[in-house]
């Protein structure tokens, strides 16, 4: 028996028939069906499918009333629809509890639910034999269905699995998986127990994995044995075998079994489907308070190490849900195809919670853009049916580069909408996703949000009926969303036609309720720049009538392909090397990826006679303490870097060296020595221009 599921358990989460999903389209206006509070005990199959709604108070309204109301009463706005949205066990006293001052942020208190009920039971209760995923995997023509009863039951297999190695309500378990059916459910079994998942993108060193793994203190690894991606296969669980090395906190490894080539298996690793299938497929949800942490996702800032941001229970799973149908106008009975991975905020919200919540048929897009061609993607379109598609511009930066024939042979009608996300989208991809992929037919919506936001925040859905579009801008705040921009001095900067730092001034359901471990860092990294308002770290343009367009960082933030990396990060790995006493890093543009890191590096003496063995030594470095993409494109050796007088590197003026643009250099006079900047240059020139 074991044995039996073990060699199939991927396929064994497939069988079973699959449902024709309804394919009855209509646009989701704000017509709101009413609908009682469900509790757990409760859940009858006597409902239909979900309707699009937000709540039964506030039927029929537009955007602009709708938004003003959620700002000015937002106890009305989102605890109407906290109450007929989620399925509580214990239903919430009291709406919100929140201080921006202090970074005290509290939704739905004296309420008690489980994600994972609101994201499998609920749908199995109505519909069991609806597809909850299709997996999508890395060779075209191969994919998988999952239904709602089965992800039910896998993730209660995998939550009874994590039970009896020992995992309790609130223990931390890391999950270093591509996209598939079995992550989903370990992010799932977590939610159902009431253990908090942080998921580390598979493309994340030993040294990063370990780092995180620390930080979290993780009882439990959940890896597989290999990832298949592009043709190519990864070796993932060597990667957790030198991780958990150095993180004694981690009892256990359980290891799901992607392909069929053999893994040598230690004593702390247990091959996960073997595990699940002498488990029990029945697991009563864990009650969770609405303020217990769900999960933690590892990000950077424009300092130090990663931050571990915490997301707790309902109002994440709210905002993920009302977010995902509204701003991307999904209705039931959709294909939504969401291809980012889930080790990004992006998939944890639009591949899985908020899809799930709502009852979707989710895509796992397991592959590459070009993987076995470029026109992968909308092959996948094709062939899946994909209503909603959600990607990242670096992507189609890429493929608007080959022949259009490899968008146009593929059927894509099913299209409704088209999305984008992670970095600003340039007009000339703007256009092409809009003219080529979608026709010029569907709405292409620039999504703005970060890990820390939870969920999508600005973005130009929901709009009046007819809202219009502009390209390449994130144009309306979501329910919920004040943004603010902020001048040098700390002041509101009002009317129209103006730029500031983007802050959001009121507290929302599915911001970030701190840093784990580290509340402080939390106070000083978003709250403190602006007092009273939430710092994103983004600047933003307002424009003559009052859209928000994201102009990028304003911090030592970059963004390779959508890829968020502090540069401090990466000088902390090529300063590690031994011949190396001082680095900058700055991000650069690049035409596919947006930005690539260039980093300056002095060397010691004794190292300037052999500067490529030491370079590539550096490029080594990266790669093993943070990733392959975090390797920096560019390497220019200098005697020295530019500092003020009081010590601080001027990245600025470095950043317009690395991009040959030193007739704009500005105020240089603030240097301790002005002449290491012709130094500099000297350097570049010589490097770059031969
Ligand atoms: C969802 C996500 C967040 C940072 C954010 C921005 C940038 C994301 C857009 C964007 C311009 C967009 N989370 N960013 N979306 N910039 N337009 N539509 O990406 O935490 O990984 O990154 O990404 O700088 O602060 S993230």
């Amino acid at each position: 028996m074991a044995a039996h599921i073990s060699k199939t358990f991927l396929n064994v989460l497939n069988r079973g028939s699959v449902s024709v999903v309804n394919k009855h389209h209509h646009r989701s206006v704000w017509v709101i069906s009413s609908c009682c509070t469900r509790t757990v005990s409760s859940i009858s199959a006597a409902e239909p499918g979900l309707t699009p709604r937000l709540s039964s108070h506030l039927h029929g309204k537009s955007y602009t009333e709708l938004h003003e109301l959620s700002l000015r009463d937002p106890e009305t706005f989102w605890g109407s629809i906290a109450g007929e949205r989620l399925t509580w066990s214990k239903r919430f006293e009291q709406v919100n509890d929140c201080d921006l001052a202090t970074g005290r942020i509290n939704w739905f208190l004296g309420g008690q639910l489980n994600v994972s009920v609101n994201c499998l039971d609920v749908h199995v209760a109505r519909d069991p034999d609806r597809v909850a995923l299709i997996w999508e995997k890395d060779e075209p023509g191969t994919e998988e269905r999952v239904t709602y009863r089965e992800l039910l039951e896998a993730t209660c297999r995998l939550a009874n699995t994590l039970k009896s190695y020992g995992v309790k309500r609130g223990d931390r378990v890391a999950i270093y998986m591509p996209v598939s059916p079995i992550a989903v459910a370990a992010m799932l079994a977590c939610a159902r127990i009431g253990a908090v998942h942080t998921v580390v993108f598979a493309g994340f060193s030993s040294e990063a994995l370990a780092g995180r793994i620390q930080d979290a203190q993780c009882k439990v690894v959940i890896t597989c044995n290999q990832g298949v991606r592009g043709g190519r296969l990864i070796n993932l669980k060597a990667t957790v075998d030198a991780a958990v090395e150095s993180c004694p906190s981690v009892q256990r490894v359980l290891v799901a079994r992607r392909t069929d080539n053999p893994i040598s298996m230690g004593k702390l690793d247990t091959p996960l489907e073997e595990a699940m299938a002498s488990a029990s497929p029945e697991c009563a949800p864990e009650p969770m308070a609405s303020e217990d942490m769900l999960f933690l996702l590892y990000t950077s800032g424009s300092t130090g190490k990663p931050k571990g941001v915490v997301h707790t229970q309902a109002g994440y799973l709210l905002y993920a849900s009302v977010t995902h149908q509204h701003v991307f106008d999904y209705s039931p009975g959709d294909v939504f195809g969401c291809v980012a991975d889930i080790g990004w905020i992006t998939g944890h919200s639009y591949v899985v919670y908020g899809p799930l919540s709502n009852g979707a048929t989710s895509v796992l897009f397991e592959s590459t853009p070009t993987y076995p061609n470029p026109g992968r993607y909308w092959e996948t379109v094709q062939r899946l049916g994909i209503n909603q598609f959600y990607g990242a511009p670096t992507a189609i930066r890429l493929l608007l580069k080959y022949e259009e024939s490899w968008v146009k042979r593929y059927d894509r009608s099913s299209l409704k909408t088209l999305a984008s996300v992670g970095e600003p989208i340039n007009h000339e991809a703007w256009e092409w996703f809009y003219n080529v992929v979608g026709d010029a037919r569907c709405p292409l919506v620039d999504t703005w949000w970060q890990t820390e936001t939870g969920g999508i925040c600005i973005a130009p859905r929901p709009a009046h009926e007819g809202g219009e579009i502009r390209p390449a801008m994130a144009m309306r705040p979501f329910f919920g969303i004040q943004p603010a921009l902020m001048g040098e001095k700390g002041q509101t900067v009002t009317g129209n036609d103006v730029n500031g730092a983007l802050c959001i001034s009121k507290p929302w359901p599915g911001m970030a309720r701190t840093i784990f471990g580290d509340h402080q860092r939390f106070v000083e990294a978003y709250l403190k720049p602006y007092p009273g308002h939430y710092f994103t770290g983004d600047g933003a343009y307002r424009t003559e009538d009052g859209y928000y367009q994201i102009t990028g960082r304003m911090d030592d933030v970059i963004n390779i392909s959508g890829h968020r990396l502090g540069t401090a990060e990466i000088e902390d790995a090529l300063d590690a090397h031994p011949d190396v006493p001082e680095t900058a890093v700055v991000g650069v543009s690049h035409d596919i990826k947006g930005e690539v890191p260039f980093a300056f590096v002095v060397l010691k003496e004794k190292a300037m006679q052999e500067q490529e063995v030491v370079l590539e030594e550096l490029r080594r470095l990266v790669a093993t303490k943070i990733a392959k993409y975090a390797v920096p494109d560019h390497f220019l050796v200098v005697k020295r870097l530019p500092k003020t007088r009081s010590g601080k590197i001027m990245r600025r003026i470095l950043r317009k060296i690395a991009m040959d643009q030193t007739d704009s250099l500005g105020d240089v006079s603030t240097l301790d020595d002005p002449s290491v900047v012709m130094e500099i240059i000297q350097a570049y020139k010589q490097t770059f221009r031969g």
